[in-house]
């Protein structure tokens, strides 16, 4: 039994805080779950897996998505929504399926806490685990305040307000990333690598997504939210990035899907 099962859409960069702490302290993760549309033909419960007619039949289970999944029909089932009372995915649960843990950087601290003993990922005392909170909790406002702009994307339907709010939360969080980092820091936290650090460069990827959609968006009269002199304004914060992309607990996540990304320069409308 792995001790902790993950159920989400993949790729999905929120869920990589945790299978990057996995891979750095050793604690063995089970992850269920396909490409996005795919998860409106899955059952969402500790034991999640493709329906079954009797499960498209169950009207306990009959569920309508909010944030990312808006308006789609899904199956969640009542221990699913008991365990995860705001129904989202990344969706994690104890090995024994009797806790659930929402929310990604909750679920890395999940990772965090249970590998402690073979790596501190979590910071070396009660201050420093809380410095490391204190950038989770950043991570999430930007995350949150990002997330509009990154389904308006993936919709091909842009509001000014989702792109503005984008914005102005990429500059305070690149800002506060590159305050703290300078000064030759070369972690976030303390002197070593922490949840803190997996936290940013899972985040940050997640604006990749406007890369190859940069065309359709100045299209449509807007700017992309990162700034194409991005490694000039905020050079601290992009080194560290960059580093991070290409470490070897990071790189089997990060690189490939960051590189893919970095090669399709032009998606019209539509694809
Ligand atoms: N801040 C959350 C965001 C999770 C979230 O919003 N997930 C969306 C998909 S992007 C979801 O599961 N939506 C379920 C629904 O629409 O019912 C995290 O980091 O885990």
């Amino acid at each position: 039994m792995a001790a902790l099962r993950i159920f989400s859409y993949q790729p999905n960069p929120r869920l990589w805080k945790a299978t990057i702490a996995a891979r750095l302290n050793g604690v063995d993760i089970e992850v269920r779950g396909a490409e996005p549309a795919a998860l409106a033909d899955w059952l969402w419960d500790f034991d999640a897996r493709p329906l079954r007619d009797e499960d498209r039949a169950n009207s306990d289970y009959q569920q309508t998505g909010r944030v990312g999944f808006g308006g789609t029909s899904l199956r969640k089932t009542p221990d699913f929504l008991d365990a995860h009372p705001f129904g989202t995915v990344p969706a994690a649960f104890s090995g024994d399926g009797r806790t659930g843990i929402f929310e990604s950087n909750s679920i890395a601290r999940a990772v965090a806490r249970l590998g402690e003993a073979r790596l501190p990922l979590y910071g070396a005392d009660a201050y420093e685990a809380s410095r490391i909170d204190s950038f989770l909790d950043a991570s999430l406002v930007f995350g949150r305040d990002t997330q509009a702009y990154l389904l308006g994307l993936r919709a091909r339907h842009m509001e000014a307000h989702a792109q503005q709010l984008a914005s102005a939360a990429f500059v305070t969080y690149a800002s506060g990333m590159e305050r703290a980092l300078k000064g030759g820091r070369e972690f976030l936290v303390g002197k070593q690598l922490s949840l803190a650090d997996i936290c940013f460069a899972c985040e940050l990827t997640m604006l990749w997504y406007e890369r190859p959609l940069l065309a359709w968006l100045h299209g449509q009269g807007y700017a992309a939210v990162m700034p194409a002199d991005f490694a000039d304004a905020y050079p601290h914060a992009c080194a560290h990035f960059t580093r991070l992309r290409r470490h070897e607990a990071f790189a089997p996540e990060l690189e490939s899907h960051l590189a893919h990304l970095e090669s399709i320069t032009n998606i019209s409308a539509g694809e």
